[in-house]
């Protein structure tokens, strides 16, 4: 039986691309005066790179091979996640009142299976890891609950897998549309997640080991919440106490998104309740 310990970075950075050319639509994008812009910027500081550092054959030979090795791992997609989207949803998100933002990640996938809150996650019977149930209300600006607001949660094992990008899990496990209630409130049961660590065997865990940097991320819950008339937002909930809160690989944390759970009265597992605040659509 192939496990998700078994995962390797091939696959899982295959699928990641697959589900990137599926959901996001890039023609149209932008204008050829931004393209020469920002083409003419990024070849320009990597020229500026060359000239500074002194850049030999082989150091640029084997920046070469890193490269033509990220796209044959399908890594592409965790590359610039980890590396390059904390930047554009800073500036994305800059005018925002409401939550905090932070990166999306390459492992949302759209179209969970919609549960009216009070809602469980989808999971394994005994799935592994500290049941958690995360609560809160949906708001806008003024302070109004927004009923029927949409939170989509996905969000990594107790051993650092999500389903769909390591073999062996359910389709769905750990991923759900959770329909808050009249009041805008939410009760949704789950796991606590493991901290993720960047697949040691692909072109990005090559570069982590070569560059002696470290691979993890904190443990984290991704979601998107969206309500009628008001903006989505795309954010990520971490864990006081996690090792790796001040030097996430992927530098999305904020101080805003770090819970602090208790233990609960019936001691079934810990609580915690984070409310989201959306920003009304321009
Ligand atoms: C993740 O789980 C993640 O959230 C990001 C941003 C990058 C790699 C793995
Ligand atoms: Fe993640």
């Amino acid at each position: 039986m192939t496990t998700e310990s078994q995962a390797t970075a091939a696959a899982s950075g295959a699928g990641a691309t697959a589900r990137f050319r599926e959901n996001k639509h890039v023609e149209g994008a932008t204008s050829q005066e931004r393209v020469n812009a920002l083409a003419s910027r990024l070849v320009k500081a990597v020229n500026d790179i060359v000239t500074d550092e002194k850049v030999t054959y082989d150091e640029y030979n084997a920046f070469k091979s890193w490269l033509i090795s990220v796209g044959e791992t399908g890594e592409w997609p965790l590359f610039l996640d980890v590396w390059v989207e904390h930047s554009v949803e800073e500036v994305a998100n800059a005018n925002r009142h409401g939550s905090k933002g932070t990166i999306e990640g390459p492992y949302y996938i759209p179209d969970a299976p919609v549960q009216q809150s009070p809602a469980t996650l989808p999971m394994r019977e005994d799935e592994p890891g500290t049941p958690l149930l995360f609560q809160g209300e949906v708001r806008n600006v003024a302070g109004e609950p927004l009923p029927g607001a949409l939170i989509e949660i996905w969000h990594a094992d107790d051993l650092g897998f999500y389903s769909q990008f390591a073999p062996g899990l359910p389709e769905w496990n750990l991923r759900g549309s959770i329909t808050a209630d009249e009041q805008g409130k939410f009760q949704i049961n789950t796991i606590q997640p493991a901290p993720y660590q960047i697949p040691t065997d692909g072109a990005c865990g090559a570069l982590i080991s070569a560059a002696g940097w470290h691979a993890w991320r904190p443990a984290h819950i991704h979601l998107k919440v969206s309500a009628a008339e008001h903006q989505l937002i795309t954010t990520q909930l971490y864990f006081e106490g996690d090792k790796h809160i001040a030097d996430d690989i992927a530098s999305a944390v904020k101080p805003e998104l770090v819970l602090a759970p208790t233990g609960r009265a019936d001691g079934a597992g810990r609580e915690v309740t984070y409310d989201f605040i959306l920003d009304p659509r321009d």
